[in-house]
């Protein structure tokens, strides 16, 4: 069909995508750029979202395009979007907190908080599972023509790539020689974070801790010093007092956040230790408070990552001092990527290519 495009979209909460045939997005506003996609990550909050969990804090006008890790060429531009930030042709990353702009968190740079923020097929903007993602403005997008990085490595550099960066630059400061950082969960953000923990971490010792062997053998390649099966591992409190010579964890990211990986967090924790939580899976854990106290336990939330931290993975990516680890499929296997997906059979990040 002329002017159509295909997209993958939720028409009903908790049933398989349908691939559907669409008009293409026409520039409406001066500042919007079309994007042909490149590839788009698939992420668990992708799940949440076709299942209907979140149908209540997110809740969308369906039929509904979801994905929100987009790498593409720009297509067509607005009137006013400058010929020195984007013009057709250039490979872009989109940057996924669409912010008002004007807020006091969009002031300070971090427009992933904006209160009036809006996601990409998390929103009422359709995402990245389509051939086409229109971006309401060109500040969205990061330009990487001529950096040589492709866009399957990009795509999911936009959030599973940034958001254990942000998580582990906050706590930067408390690494370093001897420390001890944990990385909980290593599915698309976990293998990053690894790496990250590598790179930020001055010489702490990193400790990859999953379900699944094969997902460990990825934190290992990726340079994760201690791998640890939390399932076959009887006593994990035991393992991590063994493996640290009593001295528990400095560090932890959990990327998955559930109350069980908050509780063995805790429970895993060094006097003064601070927990990163980036995993939205659970609902609710209980914080033990005297303990909290008494060990002056720092617990920390840390959602996704600003313009300028995606521009400093890029870099990281385009200089080889981080790599993506993708599995790829076809838009046309959508449903079967969720799938995989949901049970847990992707090895780092899968990525859509339509
Ligand atoms: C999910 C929902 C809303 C905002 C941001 C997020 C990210 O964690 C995307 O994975
Ligand atoms: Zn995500």
């Amino acid at each position: 069909m002329e002017g159509s495009i295909r997209s993958a979209r939720i028409h009903e909460y908790n049933k398989p995508l349908e691939l559907d045939n669409i008009s293409k997005p026409a520039i409406r506003g001066d500042e919007q750029v079309l994007v042909k996609v490149g590839a788009t990550g698939l992420c668990h909050s992708d799940l949440h979202l076709i299942n209907g969990e979140w149908k209540d804090i997110l809740p969308l006008n369906l039929p509904k395009t979801p994905g929100h890790e987009i790498a593409g060429w720009v297509e067509e531009v607005g009137k006013s979007v400058p010929e020195n930030i984007v013009k057709p042709g250039d490979l872009v990353a989109v940057f996924g907190g669409w912010g008002c702009g004007s807020c006091i968190y969009c002031k300070s740079g971090d427009e992933q908080l904006c209160s009036f923020a809006k996601w990409p097929g998390l929103s009422s903007f359709d995402g990245g599972f389509s051939e086409y993602v229109l971006v309401p403005s060109y500040r969205f997008l990061v330009n990487v023509a001529g950096l040589g990085v492709h866009p399957e490595n990009l795509a999911p550099l936009t959030d599973a790539g940034l958001t254990p960066y942000r998580a582990i630059k906050k706590v930067k400061s408390t690494l370093g020689p001897g420390k001890k950082i944990g990385i909980i969960g290593i599915g698309g953000l976990g293998s990053y974070a690894v790496q990250y923990a590598k790179i930020l971490g001055s010489g702490s010792k990193i400790f990859a801790l999953d379900r699944s062997n094969s997902k460990l053998e990825l934190a290992s390649k990726c340079g994760a010093d201690y791998q640890i099966n939390i399932q076959s591992t009887e006593n994990l409190v035991d393992r991590i007092r063994t493996e640290t010579e009593g001295k528990m964890l400095d560090v932890i990211i959990d990327c998955v956040g559930t109350d069980r990986t908050f509780y063995d967090s805790i429970n895993i924790l060094a006097k003064g230790g601070t927990i990163v939580v980036v995993g939205l899976f659970g609902t609710a854990a209980k914080i033990p408070i005297a303990s909290t106290v008494l060990n002056e336990y720092r617990i920390l939330g840390s959602l996704w990552g600003n313009y300028n931290e995606l521009r400093e993975v890029i870099e990281l990516l385009k200089d080889g001092k981080i790599k993506s680890n993708t599995t790829k499929f076809n838009l046309d296997d959508v449903n079967k990527a969720i799938n995989l997906l949901k049970d847990g059979q992707i090895v780092g990040r899968g990525v859509l290519i339509p």
